[in-house]
């Protein structure tokens, strides 16, 4: 689990991120497609094109949804619950995709937040976000 500075790490950041979930988001996704365009494939029914409507609002639910587990950090694992069955039962994301996502954050994050997103500031998120694809993946058989 996280340490209680780590902790303290991934809530400051996500103070500064929370009001421009949308955008950041949105800019995650892309570079999550343009680097890593395999990707793609789970968004056939998405306009992928730069700041479509579709990046926003997905990106907004992921981003929502990493904001919300800030809340949770000793209880991720029952605060990720219904999007782990959802991750595993129903849309079968290739875990590998996981951790291609969690690097298209962090890069997002680094591009916005230059000065508070230093290198311990990642670290935790990399902890962070690892765990988070642990729970999401965690109902795969
Ligand atoms: Zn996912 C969906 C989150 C990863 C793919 N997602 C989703 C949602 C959310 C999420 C919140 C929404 C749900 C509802 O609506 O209910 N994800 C998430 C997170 C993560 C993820 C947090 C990590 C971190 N995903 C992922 C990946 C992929 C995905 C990696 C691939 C690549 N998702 C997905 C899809 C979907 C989702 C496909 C569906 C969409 C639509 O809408 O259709």
């Amino acid at each position: 689990m996280l340490s209680d500075a780590e902790k303290a790490a991934v809530q400051s950041l996500w103070s500064k991120a929370s009001g421009n979930v949308n955008a950041i988001g949105a800019e995650a996704l892309e570079r999550l497609f343009e680097s890593f365009p395999q990707t793609k494939t789970y968004f056939s029914h998405f306009d992928l094109s730069h700041g479509s409507h579709d990046l926003q609002v997905h990106g907004g639910k992921v981003l929502g949804a990493i904001g919300e587990a800030t809340k949770h950090l000793d209880n991720l694992e029952s605060a990720l619950s219904k999007l782990s069955d959802l991750h595993a039962y129903n849309l079968r994301v290739d875990p590998g995709n996981f951790n291609l996502l969690s690097h298209a954050i962090q890069v997002t994050f680094a591009s916005h937040f230059c000065t508070e997103f230093d290198a311990t500031a990642q670290a935790a998120w990399d902890k962070f976000l690892s765990y988070i694809s642990a729970v999401l993946t965690s109902k795969y058989r």
